[in-house]
């Protein structure tokens, strides 16, 4: 039997046209970078999945232990019968800790890797038969609306994984004050944050020993060929993450191993050797830092969660009235 799953098409395919603007106003620039979320085609968020298992990440399964050990104490504070959305549901497999005990009246994925989200929301309704479930294929790092026809008393965003962490502190407070306005007062937002810790362990958890990372960081350039069409040899660049403590980020980029030309439609773009394409930053925040952000987004802090460690941290905010 095919699992039911409302889907919600808020990516339209006219957008690829600007997706391949978006990256060359990127590889014009000085530095040259690109946005996180070219990562994820099938293959990336797949390796991304693979990233997750590795010993050096610590955030998944930090975040995950979180969840599973708080999942009453979260389920108390949100409440029964929400509408819970997940922003970048991926394979969807977080929610699926706190379902059980959070019964929301349903759930919304929203994720910009179509047919992953389509499988992953159809997994979920199998195993969730009494859960309404629905999927949105959208780019939320662009101003979206939630789809008609969700049922629920309450919206409550779930934006797991430190995905925040990709946007800059003043693009996260001006995502946030985007979510608070498709929130209704009292609304919610469960919002999993990466801390601030000791490099070693960062540095780590973005150069893994297999090698995961940088393939992940590399399928990047294999996707430019794949879906953009472009020229360019991925073997000729190699994989650099590190910790910029000033920044309070990881920064990821893709630097070039010799001079050389990359090409995308009609332009060519010029790479000297050592030059760098900035492919993700991954900022961290201490408990307070993220909470002053939030508040200055609209948001009132209710509870948070860590682990032992210090690792990771799960807040939970309300829209103010
Ligand atoms: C999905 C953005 C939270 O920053 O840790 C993992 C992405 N990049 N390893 C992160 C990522 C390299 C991840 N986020």
């Amino acid at each position: 039997m095919d699992p039911f799953v409302t889907f919600h098409d808020q990516h339209s395919p006219a957008a690829a046209g600007s997706l391949s603007q978006e990256l060359m106003v990127g590889l014009a620039a000085t530095p040259k970078y690109t946005s996180p979320k070219f990562f994820y085609d099938r293959r990336g968020s797949e390796l991304f999945d693979a990233i997750c298992e590795q010993p050096e990440y610590y955030p998944t399964r930090t975040e995950e232990a979180i969840l599973r050990a708080a999942a009453s104490e979260i389920a108390e504070a949100v409440g029964r019968d929400a509408t819970l959305i997940e922003l970048g549901s991926g394979a969807s497999r977080k929610v699926r800790l706190l379902l059980e005990a959070l019964h929301p009246a349903c759930y919304l994925g929203v994720d910009i890797s179509r047919d992953f989200l389509l499988d992953s929301t159809r997994r979920l309704a199998t195993d969730y038969p009494w859960l309404e479930v629905h999927a949105a294929c959208a780019d939320f790092s662009q101003p979206m609306c939630w789809p008609e026809g969700l049922s629920g008393e309450r919206p409550v965003a779930f934006f797991p994984g430190s995905s925040i962490g990709n946007f800059t502190p003043a693009e996260a407070e001006a995502f946030l004050v985007g979510l608070a306005q498709l929130l209704p007062p009292g609304g919610g937002l469960l919002i999993g944050v990466d801390l601030i810790k000791d490099r070693a362990i960062l540095n780590a958890a973005y150069n893994d020993a297999a090698g995961i990372t940088a393939a992940f960081n590399l399928n990047l350039l294999e996707r430019l060929r794949r879906d953009f069409e472009a020229e360019v040899e991925p073997s000729r660049f190699h994989h650099l993450a590190f910790y910029n403590e000033v920044e309070s980020r990881i920064e990821m980029h893709l630097v070039s191993r010799c001079d050389q030309a990359i090409r995308l439609a009609e332009e060519r773009f010029f790479f000297a050797e050592g030059e760098s394409l900035h492919t993700e930053n991954s900022y961290k925040y201490s408990v307070a830092g993220f909470v002053e952000l939030a508040g200055r987004a609209g948001f009132e802090p209710c509870a948070h969660w860590t682990d032992r460690d210090a690792l990771f941290c799960i807040h939970y905010l309300e829209r103010a009235a």
